[in-house]
């Protein structure tokens, strides 16, 4: 066959199915008056020749776990992505891993593009539609994600595969553009990818020199090649995204790499075959009517069909990508059962990781902790309970951005190891000093079966918020570990001093933020973080030594999991003031209880380490914490003090962080800052004062 799409006056069946994609992302728009049809029209006949030559997907076993990943990092493009699951026959896998029979996106599917409830959102999400390997939009991260995945890829493949064995070889594919290539988080995740000479990874982007505002010229100069092979990618160059030839040739190269990830750079016409082909305005308007027939028309394509499939594209493209497919699927689950024959543990430990559960004992070394009134940093806890865990659970990888010695999340048990180039199946990654791609390559190995976790300083979770954002809304058991959580760090200064982060992390729905108050409950912190294997985990640490609570005094740690708990209660009656506090508040707030019971005041020390978990607690459990009837309630937290107002309520009073931190031995700032015994307990007289006022009005 001629590369050349040019020629329209007898189109094969691959270009028909081609154009079909082209047509469908079209009238999807048109139809949604919503949405971006320029890229699935010039990219239809890269995804084509992807699926239908060379992607290893079973489009009946869509969760075949050694299936080549594809990731359109390029979401708003996500109509190619629709189109390419509709016509090749993809199964829908339901929420529960069971087979439906049905098509993971139908025609009507299409023709819902962008409403209420559909399988076919705006930009590709995780979780709605089958076929969707993560969540995307927001560029640069599809990207980093499909780096995460390769890790997993290679990690798996060391950990699992066995000579004659091979239980993992997939190759992971992103499909990226122009604000992909411009985007840090892509370049962050690239640069550790060459590092890490991920030859499993190719990305392939789509050079279109056109987003949003106009040319690239506008903004984008550099020579992404160069620059690539600057990270030690290996870098191809396709002409013309319609030289089918040229396309797989390059996929060809990439899948005979053995030594570094391949960027593939296909020079394409956004919109291509339309009147605005070449010009920002192919990005996202829909075309109208008109120019829609003259594009169809060029197509060859009967001009006022509408969501036309014609007779043989969808069997013709599932029999390609099913023929090639099937067999290797099979081929695998043979392996599979002659490798639980011989390896029957490593195949246990498969099957926990495959079903993402965890296996029977995780729990059993996790430390307890006596009680101390010196105590230790949470920090130090919770490298402990990390350890414990990991030791039991393969599955646990992960590492810092360059900071592991400071946020204690190293694995120092025996054949933990450093995940290098030449040690894939390390379990201590070294993200180095890349937060945001730390986070989003740890979203892509939990997409792949592991259950990661990362860490930073509390301060520097403002530059891995997409991520988090994303691991939330794909649902993702990230862990996120973030020490130095307060003016705590000190001498460091304002700029180190996380003032904000809790109320922003805390911002976010569907994640949870646990802000442990001692050892004890750091231990309870990371039990609870890996129990939620549907949703993420911030887990926020101090550097300061904290008081070891004592237990046989107070309320057991173990109670963290209801999300916050009566610690320490009055005596002779019920409660006139609710001391509320997190992480190295707790034992602040405890001292205060104590001088107050002295004065004969009584007050209930409630910790409340995650907002989150109490929130789901049914009312009956959280009226019994908080009795409405207690209205004298004060706040401790060093942080600002939004959002505290919930709980203590429009009479209570908060000691929190309202400006930034400053440079200075911890000791001298919570003098200034108020975080002392005698400034607790002058707030909470004040708000008692007052509330009794009210009560005599
Ligand atoms: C992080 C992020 N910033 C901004 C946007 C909004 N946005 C969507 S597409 C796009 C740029 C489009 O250009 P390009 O990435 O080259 O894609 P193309 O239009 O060529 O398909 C922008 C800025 C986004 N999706 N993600
Ligand atoms: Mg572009």
């Amino acid at each position: 066959m001629t590369a050349d799409l040019g020629d329209r006056t007898s189109p094969s069946l691959d270009e028909r199915t081609i154009d079909t994609i082209r047509t469908l992302a079209l009238d999807a728009v048109e139809k949604a008056q919503s949405g971006h049809p320029g890229t699935p029209m010039a990219m239809a006949p890269v995804g084509y020749t992807l699926w239908s030559r060379f992607l290893r997907f079973d489009p009946d076993r869509p969760d075949w776990p050694n299936r080549d990943r594809f990731v359109l990092s390029v979401g708003h493009a996500s109509l190619l992505l629709y189109s390419l699951l509709h016509l090749s026959g993809v199964r829908e896998i339901d929420a529960d891993g069971g087979h439906t029979g049905r098509a993971a996106v139908s025609l009507d599917d299409i023709k819902a593009f962008r409403q209420l409830d559909s399988r076919t959102p705006g930009h590709p999400e995780y979780r709605v539609t089958t076929g969707v390997e993560a969540t995307t939009g927001p560029l640069g991260q599809g990207c980093a994600n499909a780096v995460g995945m390769a890790i997993a890829e290679r990690w798996l493949a060391a950990h699992f595969n066995r000579d004659g064995l091979t239980l993992f070889d997939h190759h992971v594919y992103a499909l990226c553009s122009d604000g992909d290539m411009m985007e840090g988080v892509a370049s962050e995740a690239a640069s550790l990818a060459g590092h890490l000479k991920l030859a499993n990874l190719c990305w392939i982007y789509d050079n279109n020199h056109i987003t949003i505002e106009g040319g690239t010229p506008l903004a984008f100069s550099e020579s992404v090649a160069e620059r690539f092979r600057g990270y030690g990618w290996k870098v191809l160059h396709v002409a013309d995204a319609n030289d089918l030839g040229a396309v797989a040739h390059a996929i060809e190269t990439f899948r005979r790499t053995e030594d570094a990830p391949t960027l593939i750079v296909v020079d394409s016409v956004i919109g291509w075959g339309s009147p605005v082909a070449g010009t920002a305005k192919a990005h996202s308007d829909p075309m109208g009517a008109e120019a829609i027939r003259e594009t169809k028309r060029f197509y060859g394509w009967p001009e006022d069909a509408q969501f036309l499939v014609p007779p043989g594209v969808a069997d013709h493209f599932h029999t390609l990508l099913a023929n090639r497919s099937r067999p290797l699927r099979e081929a695998w689950e043979q392996t599979l059962i002659r490798y639980r024959a011989e390896h029957p543990e490593l195949a246990a430990e498969l099957a926990c990781m495959l079903e993402g559960r965890l296996p029977d004992g995780w729990e059993d070394d996790v430390p307890g902790f006596a009680a101390d009134p010196t105590g230790m940093a949470s920090r130090d806890a919770g490298g402990k309970a990390l350890n414990a865990i990991a030791q039991e659970v393969s599955a646990l990888v992960g590492g810092a951005a360059d900071l592991a010695p400071s946020t204690r999340t190293r694995l120092t048990f025996d054949g933990a190891g450093d995940l290098e180039a030449q040690s894939p199946g390390g379990r201590n990654m070294h993200f180095g000093v890349r937060e945001h791609a730390m986070g989003a390559i740890a979203n892509g190995m939990a997409l792949s079966y592991l259950r990661p976790f990362t860490a930073t300083f509390l301060v520097f979770s403002d530059y891995m918020r997409p991520p988090i954002r994303l691991a939330a809304i794909m649902a993702l058991p990230t862990i996120f570990v973030f020490s130095h959580d307060s003016i705590g760090v000190g001498e460091d200064g304002p700029t180190h001093q996380p003032v904000e982060h809790l109320a922003a992390l805390r911002a976010i729905p569907g994640i949870n933020i646990i802000r442990p108050a001692d050892a004890n409950e750091t231990a309870e912190a990371w039990r609870v973080a890996m129990r939620r294997t549907g949703m993420p985990t911030c887990i926020i640490l101090s550097r300061q030594k904290l008081p070891t609570i004592d237990r046989s005094l107070y309320a057991s740690a173990d109670q963290l999991a209801k999300g916050a708990y009566v610690l320490a209660d009055a005596d002779g009656g019920d409660p006139e003031l609710l001391l509320l506090a997190t992480g190295s508040e707790v034992s602040l707030a405890l001292a205060a209880h104590e001088q107050l019971a002295a004065e004969g005041v009584r007050s209930r020390v409630v910790s409340m380490p995650s907002w989150a978990l109490f929130e789901q607690q049914p009312r009956s459990y959280r009226d019994f914490v908080l009795p409405p009837s207690v209205r004298a309630r004060v706040a401790v937290e060093q942080a600002c003090a939004l959002g505290w107002g919930r709980y203590v309520g429009l009479d209570g009073a908060t000691v929190t962080m309202n400006r930034f931190g400053a440079s200075a031995p911890f000791a001298k700032l919570k003098e200034r800052f108020g975080f002392t015994v005698a400034n607790v307990i002058e707030v909470a007289r004040n708000v008692m004062i007052a509330e009794k006022g009210n009560d005599g009005e």
